[in-house]
C-alpha cells in the first residue's frame, strides 16, 4: 500500500491510496486531524488511518490516469552526502584540492547534511528538472528519500533526485550550495511507501536510466546495502539540535555516479526506480 498526492482533472489537489495499481481517493474532509498527505503519514498508523477515510463510494481509478504531485506539504527537503563509496571516490576525483575532506566525511561519525529545497522549490514528477546555465558538468543523483515525522521518526520512503553541478562543486567545496541548490534542482515522488509496507532495506535496488534521443545514454544500479550509514542514524543526526514542526524529507546520498565524461543535456529523460517504491521520471530542461 502506498500514498500519494494528485492533481484531479478539475485542478483540485487530493490524497490517494494506491493498492496494486488501483487508486482510491482519500476523503480528507472526514477527519480534521487528517487533512493532508503529511497528516496521514505522521499519524501513528498511516495505513490504518488512510483505510479509515478512503472514499469507498467511488470506484477505483487507474494509476496511469493520475497526475502525481511531489508528496510534500510543508516539509523542508534535506540531503545527506558521501554516504556511498562511489560518491566519495567520484568527489575525490572531481575536486583534487579538497579530496581529503570527502574521505574525512565518509569515515566520520558526523554525516554531511545540507538543506536541499523548500517545499515550493520541489519539482513534481514528470515536470522538468534543470541544469544550471553556468555549469558544464551536471548529473542527476538518484537517492532514497526518507519521510520523517515532526517527532523524528521515519514514517515512509520515496524517490529523490539531487541534481548536481559537478564542475561547480569540484572547483571549490564552498560552492556546494550553488552546485546543489538552484531552481529545478530537486524532485521527489511520486508515491510514498509507508515504513510498514517497505521491503527489507538492505536488498532494495536503486536504478538510474538516462535516455537521450530515445536511446539509453547511461544506466546504473546500486543497492541500499552499499550505503555506509543507516537511515536511522541519518534521521537522528538531522534532528539533533534542530526542529522540524512540519516534518522533513531527507535524501540519503547517491551510490550511482555516471563516468566523468558524462554530462546531462537538455532533452534528456531521467528515470530513477527504487524497489518497493516506484519510478520518478523527469525530463531535463
Ligand atoms: O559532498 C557533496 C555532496 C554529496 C552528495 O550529494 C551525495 O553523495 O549524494
Ligand atoms: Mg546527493
Amino acid at each position: 500500500m502506498q500514498l500519494g498526492k494528485v492533481r484531479y482533472k478539475d485542478g483540485a489537489v487530493g490524497v490517494v491510496l494506491v493498492e496494486r495499481n488501483s487508486v482510491f481517493r482519500v476523503d480528507t474532509t472526514r477527519d480534521p486531524a487528517l487533512r493532508t498527505l503529511a497528516d496521514l503519514l505522521h499519524a501513528p498508523d498511516p495505513i490504518g488511518a488512510a483505510n479509515r477515510i478512503v472514499d469507498t463510494t467511488a470506484t477505483s481509478e487507474r494509476l496511469s490516469d493520475q497526475t502525481f504531485l511531489a508528496p510534500v506539504d510543508h516539509q523542508e527537503v534535506w540531503a545527506a552526502g558521501v554516504t556511498y563509496k562511489r560518491s566519495k571516490v567520484a568527489r575525490e576525483e572531481e575536486s583534487k584540492g579538497a579530496a581529503q575532506f570527502y574521505d574525512k566525511v565518509y569515515t566520520a561519525d558526523r554525516p554531511e547534511l545540507f538543506l536541499k529545497a523548500t517545499p515550493a522549490r520541489v519539482v513534481h514528477p514528470g515536470e522538468p528538472v534543470r541544469i544550471r546555465a553556468d555549469a558544464k558538468w551536471s548529473v542527476p543523483e538518484p537517492e532514497l528519500a526518507l519521510v520523517i515525522s515532526p517527532a523524528g521518526k521515519i514514517v515512509g520512503f520515496t524517490v529523490g533526485n539531487d541534481m548536481s553541478s559537478r564542475d561547480i562543486e569540484g572547483e571549490n567545496p564552498l560552492y556546494l550550495p550553488q552546485a546543489k541548490i538552484y531552481k529545478g534542482s530537486c524532485s521527489v515522488g511520486p508515491l510514498v511507501t509507508p515504513i510498514a509496507a517497505m521491503p527489507p532495506l538492505a536488498g532494495v535496488e536503486i536504478k538510474l536510466v538516462i535516455a537521450r534521443g530515445g536511446k539509453t545514454a547511461f544506466e546504473g544500479a546500486t543497492t541500499l546495502a552499499q550505503m555506509a550509514r543507516t537511515v536511522e542514524s541519518l534521521a537522528e543526526w538531522l534532528f539533533r539540535e534542530n526542529e522540524f514542526p512540519n516534518g522533513a524529507l531527507l535524501l540519503t546520498g547517491t551510490g550511482i555516479v555516471p563516468p566523468d565524461e558524462f554530462t546531462l543535456a537538455h532533452g534528456d529523460d531521467v528515470s530513477i526506480s527504487i524497489a518497493g517504491i516506484g519510478t520518478l521520471r523527469n525530463p531535463v530542461a
